[in-house]
């Protein structure tokens, strides 16, 4: 890796390096501009009440420093870091309660433009629930899920619906030390009062609540965000798409849909491809409309349409800047204002959506659910009308990878085994053997302080390269897409021997592709299904397992990072620590977390440490769990992967046509 470089993704290099040439400023030239406050940087200022802000610092600072209140480093350390939770889990939990109200809508007849998508998936989240549905109108069963997953939202006191989905023992753990979720909404509040002043002030309790919170993000918020979107759009399967900038055309109208929440793009997608619309993009000049995505949307759309992505969050302003995109929708979360500005030096039209969020001199029109497909259309019209006043100006770039995204958990499930034998069984004794050595979930933002993508390029190849099998979401997931790494043949040029052999065995990438942010949700979920399926830990605490995100820069992974380490994963974040400034604080993420959970929150920033760190987690799993010591290419004995081949001659032998599970 290139520490001098912007960015490891050369295309975007080359982006980079043409604005300069015009004198266009991106992230990365004010990230260059901005030092961070150092004081800030490690949790040491403290701006909760105007009796300050209050720098904690100097000699002893942790023995010493008080707030004008009183309030010691550890106490200010652990309130500012309690802040970006609860700020982290109210994004992903109010785009939950988004899906879930419109969920609602369309069973109650009042969202006509969405549908059921996948009633299978509708009836296992029933299930989940306690709800009945055979012999039930497919719409009735969708209101009661609907109405009991917003019980979750505005619940005071209680339990959130989905931890029994956890493995007992983690549940055991949660009861033990009092962080169960009661709802969303209240655990986002409480947060928000004992980090007022002078209320909360030991920071173990406070961290404690903090993972109260968290946990509503990851067991709820985005969980429900995950099986709405499956039931409303269906459950992702493999598909082949396109990453990097690419894949826009210079011949068609481009049209990129950013941000989070996949109402709009889902419905750009159902709408964009309407004779009516290819006619009038022609009557423009234009060959066609190609449809593409940005960050977390475009995880969405890719993995259940493939629909191209141009990358993640540090591409967005690059991808204004190849002068081909005639317009960007955006919603909430990631968008850099800096692209409403950035946009008036090209033909491009920046168009805000959502009733939370406009950006000064972007267009605004706002979706509403109710009449999804006409403002959709609207949308395309004003992208195709833009296609003729595109200039030369910009820096075209042709390069583009193939990917293969789309492993729902449902789908992993399934390539075990096929419909009539979905387990976790093979991946379970892989890891026993020794074939697997462990998992790590590659996750969250990219980072224009860093060679952006870097961080997570150099620990995609080095942990397949020790035979980790990667699960993928967000932007770590469009790093790896858009380096090329999503496709089988990575497991046969890179892979450890024992993870190719099984790469090949399944015909799958060894970097999974999980989904968007919130589909962090799908990892628990599968880790759960692990433990359950016996041979490695009861509980997703004590797994080969570790969670990475080593370009984070965003309060959400940081709610992540906790929800997972909560839930009995060690985690690992890049950068400088958010807490550095507090010993203290740093204890109780690290070893006072894993002594009750199993799982904690490091901060490294030597990426070549986080992968020490993490196989030494791995590996200190395995021999507590008793497992064959991991030796390259040296194998235990296992039960015999279920290959495609024989996959297939079941399922023919069973049924025809086959869905997924
Ligand atoms: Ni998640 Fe970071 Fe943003 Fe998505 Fe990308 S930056 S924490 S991955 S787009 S939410």
């Amino acid at each position: 890796m290139d520490k001098a470089a912007k960015s490891a993704n050369k295309e975007a290099e080359q982006i980079i390096d043409w604005g300069k040439a015009h004198g266009i400023e991106t992230c990365f030239d004010r990230a260059e501009k901005i030092k961070p406050c150092p004081i800030g940087a490690s949790g040491a200022c403290c701006k909760v009440c105007h009796m300050g802000p209050c720098r904690l610092v100097g000699k002893n600072a942790e023995e010493e420093a008080r707030g004008v209140c009183g309030a010691t480093l550890p106490t200010v350390a652990a309130r500012n870091f309690l802040r970006m939770i609860a700020a982290g889990t109210a994004a992903h939990s109010d785009h939950a309660r988004g899906m879930a109200f419109t969920l609602l809508a369309v069973a109650t007849g009042q969202a006509k433009d969405f549908k059921i998508t996948d009633v299978r998936k509708l009836y296992r989240v029933a299930g989940y629930l306690n709800i009945e549905f055979e012999g039930r109108e497919v719409n009735a069963v969708a209101k009661d899920v609907a109405e009991k997953l917003i019980e979750d939202f505005g619940r005071q006191r209680g339990e959130i619906n989905y931890l029994k989905r956890a493995p007992k023992k983690t549940q055991e753990r949660w009861r033990k030390w009092g962080i169960i979720p009661r709802g969303i909404d209240r655990e986002v509040c409480e947060t928000m009062h004992r980090t007022h002043i002078g209320v909360d002030h030991d920071p173990d309790h406070l961290l404690t609540q903090g993972l109260r919170t968290a946990l509503a993000d990851g067991w709820a918020g985005s969980m429900i965000s995950t099986d709405v979107t499956d039931i409303l759009f269906g459950t992702p399967q493999p598909v082949k798409a396109e990453a990097s900038f690419g894949i826009f055309k210079k011949d068609e109208v481009n049209l990129v849909v950013h941000g989070h929440e996949p109402l709009l793009a889902e419905t750009i997608v159902d709408v964009v491809s309407e004779p009516e619309m290819t006619a009038y993009a022609k009557s423009k000049g234009a060959k066609g409309i190609n449809l593409a995505g940005m960050c977390c949307t475009a995880n969405e759309v890719l993995m259940r349409h493939g629909i191209p992505t141009a990358g993640g969050f540090t591409n967005q302003e690059l991808g204004i800047m190849t002068g081909l995109i005639d317009a960007l929708t955006v919603d909430v979360q990631c968008i850099m204002p800096a692209i409403a500005d950035l946009s008036k030096k090209f033909h491009t039209k920046v168009i805000t959506t959502s009733e939370k969020a406009k950006i000064q001199g972007a267009m605004h029109i706002e979706f509403d659910e109710h009449r999804a497909k006409e403002i959709a259309r609207e949308i395309i019209k004003i992208a195709i009308d833009n296609f003729q006043n595109r200039k030369a100006y910009g820096e075209h770039i042709t390069e583009k990878f193939p990917v293969i995204a789309g492993f729902s958990h449902e789908y992993i499930e399934y390539m075990q085994g096929g419909k009539w034998r979905a387990s976790f069984r093979p991946l379970n004794d892989a890891i026993i053997a020794g074939r697997i050595r462990g998992v790590v979930g590659l996750a969250g933002c990219d980072n224009p302080r860093v060679p952006s993508t870097g961080l997570h390029r150099f620990l995609a190849t080095e942990l397949i390269k020790h035979d980790v099998l990667i699960v993928s979401t967000g932007c770590g997931a469009a790093a790896c897409g858009t380096a090329g790494y999503l496709t089988p043949e990575m497991a046969l040029e890179n892979a450890g021997p024992g993870l190719r052999e099984v790469c090949e065995a399944i015909g799958i990438p060894p970097i999974l592709h999980l989904g968007a942010c919130v589909d962090n949700s799908r990892i628990l979920t599968i880790a759960s299904a692990m433990a359950e399926e016996g041979g490695l830990s009861d509980e997703i605490g004590g797994m080969p397992a570790v969670g990475i995100a080593p370009e984070w820069m965003s309060e959400k992974a940081i709610a992540i990072g906790c929800y997972f380490a909560a839930s009995g994963v060690p985690v690992i974040f890049g950068g400088e620590s958010p807490v550095e400034a507090s010993k203290e604080v740093t204890r109780i993420l690290t070893e006072v977390w894993f002594e009750r959970f199993k799982g904690a929150l490091h901060f490294e920033p030597d990426p070549e440490k986080i992968l020490e760190m993490a196989l030494d987690y791995i590996d200190k799993a395995r021999e507590a769990l008793k497992l064959k010591k991991y030796e390259p290419g040296k194998f235990g004995a296992e039960r015999v992967l279920m290959d495609m081949a024989a996959r297939r001659e079941i399922e023919r032998a069973a049924k025809p046509h086959i869905g997924i599970y």
